[in-house]
């Protein structure tokens, strides 16, 4: 529905402007925020960015829950700062998104009443210190993998967020696999914990591309407007492909018995996730997404002192200023 409000609004718009615009991106020109864009376009990008800025956000919360169980100083203190970071890439997106006519505020709202998505990987729990391990190895490294393209997107604040995003990202992937090698090579009931962790977050991290190329609602029109760089079938063939020589270097086994290396086609073959259980999570229904709505709209509620004595400071500012002049 959404993409056939968006092809309606494009045979709204002024033909000669369209063309000069797809010429620009043709180009590889950035778009910047004052410049002429299609409404698709705009729309477009604050339902992907703002999907994106809320992922952040809502990433926190599977993290955050191991800040104060860590097994060391020096681990819990590399989690705080990569759960920082987190916040820090949610607040660079809904800059970014700001500059295309819509609020911080909206955006927040959209999202505390459902109506807009965040990704469905943070709709699991973290059950164990591996998923750690596994988090920033697999959801970080499928982050990274999509958002290095981003980086190139026609959208010049959201190629230049991305930019920082991505330096960070890289760092987040690291610490991760580092996790996942100590258990790895630990006691066998720490290796049997790396071992779990993949298994459960595995297909949940696949999902994360987004559904296969023929179910994409957006992938077309997205990639014309260069907004989206590659399909979603095709990140998720690279994502396996960099992980899956990673896991035999881990000695642990990714848990798809189809996983095979295909020399015809140069990549692995690899099994589908449960595209019933994507479904199922995107609307709603994951095994967390009840508790994470829940945080946030807590955390919005119980901060709302915060933001009223900050606007009410700002406008007393104000009034003296005037009075002054
Ligand atoms: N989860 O037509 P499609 C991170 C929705 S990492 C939820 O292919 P599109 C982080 C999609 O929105 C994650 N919903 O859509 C990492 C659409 O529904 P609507 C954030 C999903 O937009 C570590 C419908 O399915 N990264 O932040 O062309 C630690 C049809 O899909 C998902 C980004 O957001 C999903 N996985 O492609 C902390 C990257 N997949 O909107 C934080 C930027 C699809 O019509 N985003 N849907 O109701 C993108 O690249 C694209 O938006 C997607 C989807 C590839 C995700």
């Amino acid at each position: 529905m959404y993409a056939q409000m968006v092809k309606s609004e494009a045979s709204q718009e002024d033909p000669e402007k369209l063309a000069a615009f797809q010429k620009r991106i043709d180009a590889n020109e950035k778009i910047e925020p004052k410049d002429w864009m299609p409404e698709g376009y705009r729309k477009t990008l604050i339902r992907q960015i703002g999907q994106h800025a809320h992922s952040e956000i809502v990433g926190q919360l599977p993290e955050g829950n191991w800040i104060t169980r860590a097994p060391t100083l020096e681990r819990k203190a590399i989690l705080l700062a990569k759960v920082q970071d987190e916040a820090g890439h949610g607040l660079y997106l809904y800059c970014a998104a700001e500059t295309l006519g819509v609020s911080r505020d909206e955006l927040t709202e959209m999202l505390l009443d459902g109506r807009m998505k965040y990704s469905s990987i943070f709709n699991y729990p973290t059950l164990t210190w591996a998923d750690m391990g596994a988090v920033g190895w697999l959801v970080d490294g499928a982050a990274i993998m999509n958002q290095v393209p981003l980086q190139r997107t026609s959208y010049g604040p959201y190629a230049r967020a991305m930019v920082r995003i991505c330096k960070e990202e890289s760092f987040h992937q690291r610490q991760g696999f580092d996790i996942m090698m100590k258990m790895a090579n630990g006691t066998p009931a720490q290796k049997q914990m790396a071992q779990d962790a993949l298994n459960r977050i595995w297909f949940p991290a696949l999902m994360m591309f987004g559904p296969s190329d023929k179910d994409s609602v957006h992938s077309s029109q997205s990639m014309a407007w260069k907004i989206k760089m590659n399909t979603n079938d095709e990140l998720r063939q690279k994502f396996v492909d960099q992980t899956a020589p990673q896991a035999e270097y881990l000695g642990l086994t990714v848990p798809d018995e189809t996983l095979a290396w295909n020399d015809e086609k140069g990549g692995y073959d690899f099994a589908e996730p449960d595209w019933s259980e994507f479904h199922d999570v995107i609307q709603g229904n994951g095994p967390c997404n009840a508790d994470r709505l829940e945080a946030r709209n807590r955390a919005w509620n119980d901060n709302a002192w915060v933001r009223e004595g900050m606007m009410a400071h700002a406008a007393k500012k104000r009034a003296q200023k005037v009075a002054a002049q």
